[in-house]
């Protein structure tokens, strides 16, 4: 049993073709209708003409990544139930398609976070950055989320003073415009008058309302995706903690482990994501692996480098604080105790060679992924014939 081997495609727009990623040797497609607003449903028809092109290119789409949770749906509040509804219409038209393992995630307003697109790495090579001061310095100055500094300590915020003094004018709008990218797959950018206006929405949501109201999601969407043999499969947070005032509750193992004992179902699993679970040093990521093992539905493998102030940036996929060689090996692992294949894709890639002058989605960019996926390729194939 081996990994099946995908690769995230945001679809006609993406400058990374189809074509590329069949070359880069997978069998799968990672994808979503992007164009499609959120919370709208998904019909056959869209379906099917996405799934066709992918398959004239000789691949299958593999994972749907991601079939976006409303923010209302989140909350609990306003028109959640129209929500749930459309959300259900569109899982039984993916699984009439033939589509069953859904991508989603809980972070409420935003998806991902970084400060930097471009840190410069060892190599020359470009790759995404957390930085904590940097981030601070955005939260109280840009976005002027109110009371923002109450969420730090005083260290933090003087620090960040300090930063975002010694920026130029053009530093302040490149961190401005990398912490308000749009969600994955649009290139239109928040303003901070619209996240400030989403984030007072959340204001009276606790960690513990987020939590059950997900709980809640899953046990209404559930007996359908078990019915139709799907497989649900949650991102973490990244970064796995809370940001700008808001909840996060998927960044740790017992935040995993509390969903599956709240909502047993066997459609309700895992997006594995080694690079944002990563980035909190107590996470055990092989261990997670052995542990989640039935319910990890998709893998995506990526290595971030951490340091004591909580800044990270995503390093090569076989370097950095993850032990890559472990986890592949629980995968390698898991897939053979199960006799199931499970689909992987390099996470993110840093932006190299050709594609420095290219402007691909940040982390998306062909070659490092091409290099990432050629990498885990042969440690998977190591592992296993070594093993088995
Ligand atoms: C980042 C991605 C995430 C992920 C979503 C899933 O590169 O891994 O944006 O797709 O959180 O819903």
């Amino acid at each position: 049993m081996k990994m099946i081997e995908t690769m995230r495609w945001y679809g006609p727009s993406d400058i990374v073709s189809l074509i590329d990623i069949k070359q880069a040797g997978c069998s799968g497609v990672v994808t979503a209708l992007h164009h499609i607003p959120v919370g709208e449903v998904w019909t056959i028809e869209e379906i099917e003409k996405r799934k066709n092109v992918i398959e004239q290119h000789g691949m299958v789409w593999s994972v749907v990544e991601s079939l976006p949770v409303h923010e209302d749906i989140k909350k609990r509040a306003g028109d959640y139930i129209r929500w749930i509804s459309n959300y259900k219409t569109s899982l039984k038209n993916l699984a009439s398609c033939g589509i069953h393992v859904i991508t989603y995630n809980f972070m409420p307003v935003l998806d991902w976070m970084r400060t930097n697109l471009k840190y410069e790495t060892k190599t020359g090579a470009l790759a995404l950055r957390f930085e904590q001061i940097a981030f601070v310095a955005f939260d109280i100055f840009l976005l002027k989320r109110p009371n923002a500094e109450n969420d730090y300590s005083a260290e933090q915020v003087t620090k960040a003073t300090a930063y975002f003094n010694a920026l130029t004018d053009e530093s302040k709008k490149e961190l401005m415009g990398n912490c308000l990218q749009g969600l994955p797959g649009s290139k239109d950018h928040f303003t901070a008058e619209q996240v400030l206006i989403l984030l007072d929405g959340f204001k009276d949501v606790t960690a513990d309302i987020l939590r059950n109201n997900l709980c809640k999601f899953l046990l209404e969407i559930t007996p359908i995706t078990d019915e139709l043999n799907m497989q649900m499969a949650i991102h973490p947070d990244d970064p796995p903690y809370p940001i700008l005032g808001l909840p996060r509750i998927m960044s740790t193992e017992a935040d995993a482990q509390y969903i599956m004992d709240k909502v047993p179902a066997k459609s309700n699993g895992f997006c594995f994501c080694s690079g944002s679970f990563g980035a909190r040093p107590e996470n055990d990521l092989p261990r997670m692996v052995k542990r989640l093992g039935s319910r990890i539905y998709f893998l995506h493998l990526r290595s971030t480098q951490r340091d004591n102030e909580g800044n990270f940036y995503e390093a090569n996929h076989l370097e950095g604080n993850a032990d890559m060689y472990a986890i592949v090996r629980e995968a390698v692992k898991l897939m053979h105790d199960e006799n199931r294949e499970i689909p992987m894709r390099p996470d993110h890639g840093h932006q190299m060679l050709d594609d420095i002058e290219k402007n691909p989605y940040p982390g998306y960019s062909a070659i490092g992924r091409l290099k990432g996926l050629a990498e885990l390729r042969g440690l998977e194939m190591g592992i296993r014939k070594s093993i088995y």
